[in-house]
């Protein structure tokens, strides 16, 4: 095929749209002339990516004329919405549930720096995102507006890169390694993160005659396999232990039939961190459920009391182990991961680096039944377990508080979680919990059967992500609807999602939990210093009129009493679209109104102590 010299606006947009109809067909001849745009539209289509979550600028334009034309053609479909963040969100939301990849395009500048924050939320919880941002023009010829104010080269790589992986499409024909780089990164098969692609805006029109279509990569699965390692004393050691507790992270969330063999073979208990919740069901009798600085009476007490630990799939984030004081009686270590750092993450350690699921199955077979009875240690966990359910019970049947900011009787966050979070249950219906003691009560509430059915972004806690995750409802190839837990910070930090969801088909309900404060904040803030301080609100927000000013959205008023509460989520769930359930909730000392904290945490003026604990633990 004759290369050919760029074409006019028409020619180039007639091209485009044949294009678009021979890739449908599969009929796409080798070479190409297209632009460097179109090239990489056409890459991502390759790698499966035909969602995109765009806020269009000055800075994008280029890549969106390619979008429309492909969109018209439904290869492409394109959702323009009104934050970066919450474009991020709902991407991550997207992969995370379903599988589905997505892209999130930008202009330079703000809009990047928006979406770069943002994916602090995927990149700490492993979900694979592509990220497509506007950039500086690579001739220098002076300062872009929106560009970091500094005569140097590359600075938003390097911001790029220092969250994940980065790739500057600097010059044209490096685009498949661009691509390539992305996939490893976006499908990695046992950490997937955000993979940024850096769109000079000079670049982006650039003419490629004759591209060489082969060059752009395929999707191309890989999978681990079962750590090579020493399962022999792997196995004495679970045999000479006398309290084994396994900890589970997100890592080993997909491995229930794995892991349930392995707490019959080692006697232990198992307990989880916030995203791995339902990793086994929660009604196993070795489920000690959540454990970690907020933690669960019995989650806690496994940790706190065992002398060997089992970890698996697991970072051993701050959150989950107590900042490395969780474990103060293990003398030894077993830790599964596929990656290195985090397998030789605490001393005395027998790493097994590889699969989890393939690991386990090995260890496992090292083990073998009937070799380690832990018998007494098991009831003992098994009755602080019972404990936990009472704490539980007792919330349940004291639903109802007296309330300074809301002048009266009023709902415990405790108890409108419990009641929405068994309410999504019987319904099959996806929860999202947003940052804040909403997040912390859910995931010390929530009682997850299987995985798939509570998605708490505790990775970066980032506040906005649930109700943004509402966006991913409609838009999925198989629409589910979902129910987004949060509180009146976390909504008002993303509330976009009230046009965004409507405008694009969100199936779904913002439970929305008004304390009138960044409640979780206010908590610390008395805990450590006997005073909150500026993480709170004196106006009260009309959140209903907010949701009612949006076509299309139901606004319910979820009252101050269980059965209230009940009327309204049965009512949102009549309703095909998006609805906002406005609930004000208790926040005040009464130990009734929250779960309890059980474990340290290295904040704030507690370091001091929590930190000495760690070095005199020495793990
Ligand atoms: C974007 C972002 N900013 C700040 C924080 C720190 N932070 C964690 S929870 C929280 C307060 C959450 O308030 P709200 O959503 O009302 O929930 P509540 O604790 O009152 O239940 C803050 C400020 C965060 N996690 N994310
Ligand atoms: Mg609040």
């Amino acid at each position: 095929m004759n290369a050919s010299a760029k074409p006019s606006h028409e020619e180039l947009t007639r091209q485009r749209q044949e294009h678009a109809t021979a890739f449908s067909n599969n009929a796409l001849p080798a070479c190409l002339d297209l632009t460097l745009s179109e090239a990489l539209v056409l890459g991502l289509l390759k790698q499966n990516v035909k969602i995109i979550f765009s806020v269009l600028g000055h800075g994008s334009t280029e890549v969106g004329e390619v979008l429309r034309v492909y969109q018209q053609a439904g290869l492409v479909k394109v959702y323009g919405v009104r934050s970066e963040i919450e474009a991020s969100h709902a991407a991550a939301a997207l992969r995370w549930v379903t599988g589905e990849k997505a892209a999130v395009v930008t202009s330079i500048g703000p809009g990047a720096l928006q979406a770069l924050a943002a994916s602090l939320a995927p990149a700490s919880d492993g979900i694979g995102v592509w990220y497509l941002f506007g950039d500086e023009t690579t001739e220098d010829e002076g300062f872009n507006m929106q560009q970091v104010p500094k005569n140097e080269q590359g600075l938003f790589l390097q911001l790029a890169a220092t969250m994940g992986r980065g790739y500057s499409l600097h010059t044209p024909l490096s685009l498949p390694t661009a691509l390539q780089r992305g996939a490893a990164t976006v499908d990695h098969p046992s950490r997937p993160g955000p993979f940024y692609l850096l769109m000079p805006m000079n670049t982006q029109a650039a003419w490629l005659p004759n591209l060489n279509l082969e060059e752009l990569p395929e999707v191309n699965p890989v999978s681990l396999g079962a750590a090579e390692g020493d399962y022999a004393r792997a196995s004495l050691w679970i045999r000479e232990a006398e309290r084994v507790v396994v900890k589970v992270g997100g890592g080993g969330t997909d491995a229930a039939p794995e892991l349930t063999t392995l707490l019959e073979r080692s006697g232990g208990a198992l307990v989880h961190t916030p995203i791995a919740t339902g990793c086994i069901p929660y009604s196993h009798p070795q489920n000690m459920t959540i454990g970690g600085s907020k933690g669960s009476l019995c989650g806690n007490f496994a940790m706190e009391n065992a002398d060997l630990l089992i970890a698996i799939g697991t970072r051993a984030v701050c959150q989950s182990d107590c900042s490395r004081t969780g474990y103060p009686h293990v003398k030894r270590v077993i830790n599964i991961n596929a990656d290195l750092d985090d397998a030789l993450h605490y001393r005395h350690t027998l790493a097994l680096v590889g699969d989890v699921r393939r690991t386990l199955q090995k260890l496992n077979q090292g083990i073998g039944p009937g070799s380690a009875d832990k018998t007494e240690w098991l009831k003992t966990c098994a009755g602080k377990k019972q404990a936990w359910q009472a704490i539980k019970a007792e919330r349940e049947c004291n639903p109802i508080l007296v309330d300074d900011y809301w002048s009266g009787p009023v709902l415990t966050q405790p108890a409108a979680i419990r009641i929405a979070t068994d309410w999504a249950k019987k319904r099959e219906t996806v929860c999202f919990f947003d940052a804040g003691d909403v997040q912390a009560n859910g995931f010390q509430i929530v009682e997850d059967e299987h995985p798939g059915q509570t998605f708490t972004e505790s990775g970066a806690s980032y506040m906005g992500f649930a109700v943004s995750a509402l966006l991913a409802t409609g838009i999925a190839t198989k629409p589910f609807y979902a129910l987004a837990l949060t509180g009146d910070g976390s909504f008002s930090m993303n509330p976009q999602i009230l046009i965004d969801g409507a405008e694009h088909g969100a199936r779904g309900c913002i439970l929305l939990l008004d304390n009138g404060r960044m409640g979780a904040i206010t908590g610390l803030q008395e805990a450590q210093y006997g005073a909150g301080f500026a993480t709170w609100n004196t106006v009260k927000v009309d959140y209903l009129a907010w949701a009612r000013s949006v076509p299309g959205v139901l606004a319910l008023d979820g009252g101050r009493t269980p059965e209230a509460l009940q009327a309204a989520l049965d009512q949102a769930r009549t309703h095909q679209g998006l609805s906002l359930i406005h609930v004000p909730v208790y926040f005040g000392p009464d130990p009734l109104g929250g779960m309890g904290v059980y474990g340290r945490w290295n904040v704030g003026d507690w370091c001091t102590d929590v930190q000495a604990l760690r070095h005199e633990i020495g793990l």
